[in-house]
């Protein structure tokens, strides 16, 4: 056997912890490094731009559990900042690697190609977007270093920054004994209080609601949420970052709250709720539906990795885990199940009068729900191919992405590439706005080099839409472009552009049918818009127009 090197024992850890795939940009302090990927037989996609290397590497971690890039000093790492904060506000597990200079570098205090101001620049603007960082300078204590930041991230799900000297990576390294880390406990009399109070609250009340938030499928805690609200008979909803979180046809199933975003029956059945069980739940304003939401805090449970609280007690020192195992147990009396609000009804098929009509938002998402199966993944991207897909009923769970929180443009095209690597054998929808996909839909380029077959809608409403509806002016115009050219441009790939009903009807069908990338270019009238994106548009309007500022 071969010494192990710094090199071969990062990738064997990233192979052990359960990626298969890597991500990247080279550069010349990263080359060394790519060549220890190329040798560790991990998948190497190597994109056009950063920002979607960090992207597609996010898009894997939350399909995969575990996603890695790799890009080469400064311009490369903080060309993917935007991304990784991303990663690091919507909790996923990415962990980054950059090359970076050779330690005697840092000690003749050269100005080195890349460098901004000193050579910790990088590591310290990295910090803000991670839980853990390094740079491995010393091949004694590298192997220490690797383990403690990839286990931190898998432990925290968050991003994690490694930076290896491009001459470090090659030399011999020193494996320590393995020390088994002992696993978190819970404070037994604090998850006994709270299991206690917790079930006097769910058998006092009359409409007990879940929210399931996007924490349960980071941290693989779904199935217990769902054990204890099918022995409780407690309904669920889900957010629009957890869309899909669990089967939107499971009878329990309400529909995804996000204040008066959301369905109006929704909303009512929540907000009426006399006890909600937030499980997993990031309180944002999306969530809150841009503060529309009403909700009473002496009738919340808030139970995450972070925060364990009911009405105004909290919790220290209690696990999530345990405490969803310990509730499904706990002497909680079955429910009679109410009438629920039905979440999206199953959309009616297309009669020939409607095949003549022109797009719109509604009808859009009525066509794609006509097309969806049990193996169709959808990455939207921040706009209205975000809010208009609230009522989309997919086909099965964990088969809805998008960054509904920290909502960054650009995000669903590259999300795509990562998510078609981990499940190679869905077929990957992708919703995207034109002002979204002038950012990233270039990177069709990298889907088209890996043979990967994406069918991408570009709505086209000509411009920032969302926008319009909170403030509008001329900075809200983007150039006309010929999307359907792109696969002309990228020498791969099916294209159409569609505006009627019965148009975008044929073309799915066909593209469904095709095996190769497929790319459709939707028209949607420039002032048509989902009722949720009208109702945001109000809300934050309110609050970012002086016109319509209150007070
Ligand atoms: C990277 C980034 N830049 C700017 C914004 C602000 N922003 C939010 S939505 C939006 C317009 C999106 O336009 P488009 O992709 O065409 O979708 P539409 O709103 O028309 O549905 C902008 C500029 C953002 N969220 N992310
Ligand atoms: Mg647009």
């Amino acid at each position: 056997m071969s010494t192990p090197t710094v090199g071969s024992f990062l990738f064997d850890y990233i192979r052990a912890k359960g990626a298969a795939h890597v991500f990247g940009i080279p550069g010349d302090f990263a080359l060394p490094t790519f060549r220890w990927l190329q040798q560790s037989g991990l998948g190497i996609i190597t994109l056009t731009h950063e920002p979607s290397v960090g992207f597609a590497a996010d898009g894997y971690a939350r399909v995969h559990g575990f996603g890695v890039a790799l890009v080469t000093y400064c311009v490369g790492g903080l060309n993917m900042l935007n991304s990784v904060a991303c990663a690091y506000a919507e909790k996923s597990p990415l962990l980054v690697l950059s090359g970076g200079p050779s330690p005697s570098d840092r000690k003749a205090d050269a100005l080195l190609h890349h460098k901004v101001r000193t050579f910790d620049t990088q590591r310290r603007i990295y910090e803000e977007v991670t839980c853990a960082n390094t740079v491995l300078s010393d091949p004694e204590t590298a192997a220490a270093e690797i383990m403690r930041v990839i286990d931190a991230v898998l432990e925290h799900c968050r991003p994690g920054y490694i930076e290896i000297p491009y001459d470090v990576v090659d030399m011999p390294i020193k494996i320590p004994i393995m020390l088994n880390k002992p696993a978190p406990e819970s404070d037994a009399e604090n998850l006994a209080a709270m299991i206690e109070d917790a079930a006097a609250i769910i058998n006092a009340a009359q409409q007990p609601v879940i929210i399931a938030d996007v924490e349960l499928h980071r941290h693989n805690l779904t199935p217990l949420a769902l054990a204890l609200a099918e022995r409780f008979n407690i309904p669920i909803a889900s957010t629009l970052l957890s869309k899909s979180v669990i089967s939107e046809n499971h009878p329990l199933f309400i529909g995804v709250y996000s204040g008066s975003l959301s369905n109006a029956d929704v909303q009512r059945y929540v907000e009426d709720s006399d006890c909600l069980l937030m499980l997993g739940a990031f309180i944002t304003d999306v969530f809150l539906g841009m503060n529309t939401a009403k909700i009473n805090r002496k009738h919340t449970l808030i139970a995450t990795t972070e925060k364990m609280r009911i009405g105004y007690r909290s919790y220290d020192n209690v696990l999530l885990a345990d405490f969803l195992s310990r509730l499904g147990a706990a002497p909680i009396t079955k429910k009679a199940l109410p009438s629920l609000p039905a979440p999206a009804a199953t959309p009616q098929p297309l009669t020939d009068a409607d095949r003549m009509q022109p797009l719109s938002i509604e009808q859009f998402f009525r066509i794609i729900g006509l097309n969806l199966t049990p193996h169709t993944t959808i990455v939207c991207d921040t706009g209205d191919a975000l809010l208009g897909a609230m009522d989309l009923r997919t086909a099965s769970a964990a088969n809805f992405l998008s960054d509904a929180y920290y909502l960054s443009m650009g995000f669903a095209v590259p999300a795509a590439i990562g998510v078609m690597a981990a499940e190679p054998t869905d077929r990957v929808m992708v919703i995207v706005g034109d002002g979204a996909f002038q950012m990233t839909g270039i990177e069709l380029s990298t889907a088209a080099k890996y043979d990967m077959k994406p069918i991408v809608f570009v709505l086209n409403n000509d411009g920032y839409g969302t926008q319009r509806h909170i403030l509008d002016g001329p900075f809200n115009e983007i150039q006309r472009w010929d999307y359907t050219r792109i696969t002309t441009l990228i020498r791969h790939g099916k294209s159409w552009k569609v505006d009627t009903c019965g148009q975008l009807e044929q073309a799915i069908s066909d593209a469904i049918a095709a095996d190769t990338l497929c790319v459709i270019e939707v028209i949607i009238p420039r002032n048509d818009c989902s009722p949720s994106l009208r109702r945001m548009g109000e809300e934050l309007g309110k609050l970012r127009d002086k016109e319509k500022r209150r007070g």
